[in-house]
């Protein structure tokens, strides 16, 4: 049977679907220049055997009752219905709640879900718990930028103002000589956005700046992180060494006097402090071109030739979340600013710091006048929180202190945990440890729509609807269009909205008005339109209505062009337009950050030499970056992520010097360790990415051999069980999953089947 297309919209992209027999046909948003190749992912999705289809309860749990359980990921499953599963959850939630508060429950439930803004599944679960329990203690920042988020307030301003204010494509095309772009400019990252990316640009923003004479220059371990589109130039660079490589680019310049004095002193403070660290004031250290060279595997003269052809051109630095998301991560994030400032050229058109510029869809882009409206989160009765990647560390170290931004703060001991639109068992580090973790809650919930690691730690798993089986409304603060989101199909089974999950528990613990307001999915979304309304309307501006909009399938909203940056009116006046810093300049030094006395990050940048760094056991730099052929771990199953593995498994890169001295050939079989685990990968020998430095990309779904070995093996190629789980300083506590160090070898034993797609029985 053949239906009539509907509209939808992921994080990838904005399109119509129609379902033809068993096979969904997927035809991109026509207003869409280049759309993503990850459509094809949502091709054989909804009736995937990896889907789940019924409420399941783990059977150590069903019968022991909560606690801690060293079954978890383990264990199999027994189906239930819904009543039932309902109950226990809501039992086990008055039970928490009772005995513990609203600090026994983690509700941080990290992730990305999917793009409709009603749906989305995080913010779902917050207001649950919240308008039911009182609360739940949260997670703050994000495995993005756990270190960038924190770090930018205290030197220059909040990171959205930074990263996706810092400047538009349209100004780098009509004005920038050089986009010096630390960790590249990756298109495979630019075309997803949360909430949605209805038109891909860069490609041709990127073709027009270097028709014009943009000089790109990428500095990264990794060739194919700059598009050939960009025309640009390669420099390869040890990972994790970029902040040693910026200390070395300043020294020439200040030895050279190449420097823009006038600049330094007027907009920033701290630059003596700088100037005195680079020259062995303070420790007798001289860090200059010389040892810059020592540390990063790039010689002196490249350091010298490199930082003087900076002078005198309209020069943009960027820097990618990647290398923040690194032990000191902190470190190349300010100094890319402090190279910038040191030319002279924050505030100016196309020059200057953009943070992550290329990340995402949503930077460098234009902002909508107004934003769509959230749902409401309600109001969290306690004020319990951990930076985002410390998930492990709380639940093994209940009651224990750690340092963040300057203050002391408490693990609290959590009894429960309930997941919603995230993937832990993708996203965070050391996943045996991450396990053990996890066995030490009473109770763990998860909604899912398919059988991820995650749910298959779960105790209770709630099977959820995807995207497509429901209605919403997709948009991004930088996306112009506002797309309705259509339903394509039924839901999967038995499967339901978080929206119906949650107001069924909401009924059972007697808060339903509280949760619902009385208003069913679509009441919700005619509700937010409304407000959208009338934002617009304060602006002179009038929408079609609710049902209109409806029918049209997109919306095309005001957004405010170019100027107006916070950067450029400082430059224009910095007594008039002080940045949000306590000095209300560029802090080249910061007293607050110097007033906490960490040792792993001091008042001004550094070179730290990293705890993970090659030896003789682990020689390699293994780089788990975003992976080219799907958001994250969504929809690995999909066609898109399979046409990139091979044999099933996940493609690790090596270069071909380090692939002939390990006898490694093209598609081999090869297996990458270290003291946390193992991992199979296909072998790819390409001489796009540097000798010692290995690169397996995060998201396909952990699948051990054996889920409770100490040091697991993963057969499909998941590099977070190889990762560390450290944060990336005292100030900040990011992820720093970026990069690790690994040995690898040609893989000799028996060949074990990938069954990360099967779900457990
Ligand atoms: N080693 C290493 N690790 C990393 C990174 C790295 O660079 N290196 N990058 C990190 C970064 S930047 C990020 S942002 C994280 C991403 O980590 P996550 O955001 O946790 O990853 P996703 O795979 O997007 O997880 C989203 C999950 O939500 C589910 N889902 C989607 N829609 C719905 C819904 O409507 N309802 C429900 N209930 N579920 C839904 C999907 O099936 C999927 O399992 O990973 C981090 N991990
Ligand atoms: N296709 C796709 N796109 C995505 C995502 C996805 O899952 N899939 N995830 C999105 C999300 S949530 C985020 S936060 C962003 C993340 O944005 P990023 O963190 O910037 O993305 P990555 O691909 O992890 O890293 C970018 C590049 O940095 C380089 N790199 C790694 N370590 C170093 C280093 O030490 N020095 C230098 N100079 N370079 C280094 C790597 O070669 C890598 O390819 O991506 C977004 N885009
Ligand atoms: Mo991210």
């Amino acid at each position: 049977m053949t239906q009539k297309p509907v509209m939808h919209s992921a994080h990838w992209g904005a399109f119509h679907a129609r379902r033809e027999g068993d096979r969904l046909i997927i035809d991109p948003f026509e207003g869409d220049p280049h759309p993503s190749p990850l459509l094809q992912n949502f091709q054989q999705a909804l009736n995937h055997p990896a889907r789940v289809a019924r409420p399941m309860v783990r059977r150590g749990w069903l019968e022991n009752g909560p606690g801690p359980d060293s079954r978890r990921g383990v264990d199999d499953y027994i189906a239930i219905d819904w009543d039932d599963a309902l109950q226990r959850v809501a039992q086990e939630l008055s039970r928490v709640g009772q005995t513990w508060g609203p600090a026994g429950i983690f509700g941080g439930s990290y992730g990305w879900s999917s793009a409709g803004r009603f749906h989305h599944a995080q913010s779902q679960v917050h207001r649950f718990l919240n308008t039911t329990l009182g609360g739940y203690v949260r997670s703050v920042n994000s495995y993005s930028s756990g270190a960038a988020s924190v770090l930018l307030p205290h030197i220059v301003g909040e990171m959205n103002e930074i990263a996706r204010r810092g400047v538009s494509w349209e100004e780098i095309a009509s004005h920038s000589d050089i986009v010096l772009a630390f960790g590249g400019l990756a298109l495979k990252n630019s075309q997803v956005a949360s909430g949605g990316l209805s038109e891909h640009t860069e490609r041709d923003f990127m073709q027009q700046a270097a028709r014009r004479g943009t000089r790109f220059i990428s500095v990264s371990p990794l060739k194919s992180d700059l598009p050939d589109d960009a025309r640009g130039e390669w420099l390869a660079l040890r990972p994790g060494t970029d902040a040693a490589f910026m200390l070395g680019l300043l020294a020439v310049l200040i030895e050279e006097a190449l420097t823009d004095e006038a600049f330094l002193a007027r907009y920033c403070v701290g630059w003596p402090e700088m100037v005195a660290y680079l020259r062995g004031e303070e420790d007798g250290v001289v860090r200059d071109a010389h040892w810059a060279a020592s540390i990063c595997g790039v010689s002196h003269d490249v350091i010298r030739q490199f930082a003087r052809q900076l002078h005198g051109k309209r020069v943009l630095v960027t820097v990618a979340h990647a290398l923040q998301r690194a032990e000191h991560g902190e470190q190349p994030v300010w100094l890319g600013l402090v190279l910038a400032a040191a030319l002279g050229q924050p505030g100016l058109p196309g020059g200057g710091y953009t943070y992550a510029l290329g990340a995402l869809g949503h930077y460098g882009k234009h902002h909508n006048l107004v934003s769509f409206p959230a749902l409401p989160q309600g109001k969290n009765g306690i004020d319990r929180f951990i930076p985002v990647a410390r998930i492990a560390d709380m639940l093994l170290n209940p009651g224990t202190r750690f340092d963040y931004n300057g203050r002391q703060l408490r693990y609290p001991h959590i009894r429960l945990a309930y997941w919603a639109g995230g993937n832990p068992f993708h996203h965070h580090q050391d996943l045996a440890r991450l396990r053990q973790a996890f066995c030490q809650l009473d109770t763990f919930i998860v909604h899912e729509s398919a059988w991820t690691a995650t749910a298959r730690h779960a105790d209770i798993v709630l099977p959820a609807t995807m995207t497509l089986e429901r209605e919403d409304i997709g948009g991004a603060p930088t996306d112009r269009h506002l797309i309705a989101m259509q339903p394509v199909a039924a839901p999967y089974a038995e499967a339901r909205d978080d929206y119906t999950i949650f107001s069924e528990l909401a009924r059972r613990l007697g808060r339903e008005e509280a949760f619902t307001e009385g208003r069913d999915a679509r009441g919700w979304l005619q509700h937010h339109y409304h407000q959208l309304q009338q934002k617009l309307a304060a602006h002179q501006v009038s929408i079609p209505d609710f049902d209109t909009f409806w029918q049209q399938g997109v919306l095309t909203l005001p957004q405010l062009k170019d100027g107006g940056r916070m950067i450029n009116a400082f430059r224009a006046d910095p007594d008039a337009a002080p940045l949000p810093t306590p000095s209300g300049k560029i802090e080249i030094f910061s007293a607050t950050i110097a007033s906490f006395n960490y040792q792993n990050c001091p008042g001004h940048p550094v070179w730290r030499e990293p705890q993970q760094k090659p030896t003789a056991d682990h020689p390699f730099w293994l780089i788990a970056n975003q992976p080219a052929t799907r958001l994250h771990s969504q929809l690995d199953f999909g066609d898109f992520s399979l046409s990139g593995k091979r044999d099933g498994r996940e493609v690790c890169s090596l270069n071909p010097q380090d692939a002939a001295r390990l006898a490694i050939a093209e598609s081999d079989l090869i297996e990458l360790y270290n003291d946390r685990g193992h991992v199979l990968a296909s072998a790819r020998v390409t001489d796009s990415i540097m000798a010692g430095v290995l690169q397996l990309p995060t998201g396909a779904w952990y699948d051990p051999v054996d889920p409770a070995a100490a040091r697991p093996l993963c057969r499909h190629g998941n590099p977070n069980v190889l990762t560390l789980d450290i944060g990336t300083s005292s100030l900040t506590q990011g992820c720093s999953g970026q990069i690790t160090v690994v040995q690898v070898r040609k893989f000799r034993g028996e060949r074990p089947p990938v069954r990360a797609f099967i779900p457990p029985h």
